[in-house]
């Protein structure tokens, strides 16, 4: 069965198709050839998601599934947050971790959280799906895998970052993960 994704960020795609195993073919706004930008300007996560979940299903009229995520940092009240995308530099991966890296000088609070809320759009309308996994995090980048804050991403319990690990290990702890689990468990009732 497949399952529309209103993403066009292939790290997520990859993501959600790993932890979905073979449960759903998953196809991203690129694959159903949308290019339209989604303006994204709701001021919470899950306004986002419903934002991009609805967005899908209107176009398309198949049941889809938004994910909107990013990383709260505690000293930083939580920036950047649903800015997390753009902290510095559009989708500049390296840009914005160097901004949270500066602005995280010196402090010796480095708690953070990645968080993802997913919004399940079809014909009875919207429900949503939070995951979150806790950590810290580093000084400095370490790791080459993933994307966006992986590379300054401890999780609490391991030593690695995010970036360090292989695909399947950040995939059983993370906060999609963890989203996917309840959207799953939704599915089944
Ligand atoms: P779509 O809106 O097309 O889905 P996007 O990348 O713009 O893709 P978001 O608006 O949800 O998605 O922004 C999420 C940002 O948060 C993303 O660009 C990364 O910088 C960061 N992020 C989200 N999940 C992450 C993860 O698992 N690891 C590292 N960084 C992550």
């Amino acid at each position: 069965m497949e399952l529309l994704v209103a993403t066009h960020n292939i790290h997520k795609k990859e993501e959600i198709q790993q932890i979905l195993e073979d449960r759903f073919l998953v196809k991203s706004l690129t694959d159903y050839n949308i290019h339209e930008e989604i303006v994204e300007d709701g001021n919470s996560f899950h306004a986002n998601a419903l934002i991009k979940a609805k967005y899908c299903f209107d176009k398309t009229g198949i049941p889809s599934l938004g994910d909107d995520s990013g990383l709260a940092v505690e000293a930083l009240d939580g920036r950047p947050g649903i800015f997390s995308a753009r902290y510095a530099g559009d989708h500049d991966f390296a840009k914005n971790i160097g901004k949270v890296l500066r602005e995280m000088d010196g402090v010796d609070n480095r708690k953070a959280f990645f968080i993802t809320v997913l919004c399940y759009y079809d014909e009875n309308g919207a429900r949503y799906f939070e995951g979150r996994v806790y950590g810290n995090l580093l000084n400095e980048n370490k790791g080459f895998k993933g994307f966006g804050y992986d590379p300054i991403f401890v999780p609490e319990g391991y030593e690695k970052t995010f970036a360090e690990m292989n695909p399947e290990d950040k995939n059983k702890i993370s906060h999609r993960k963890k989203a996917l689990d309840l959207f799953l468990e939704f599915l089944n009732k």
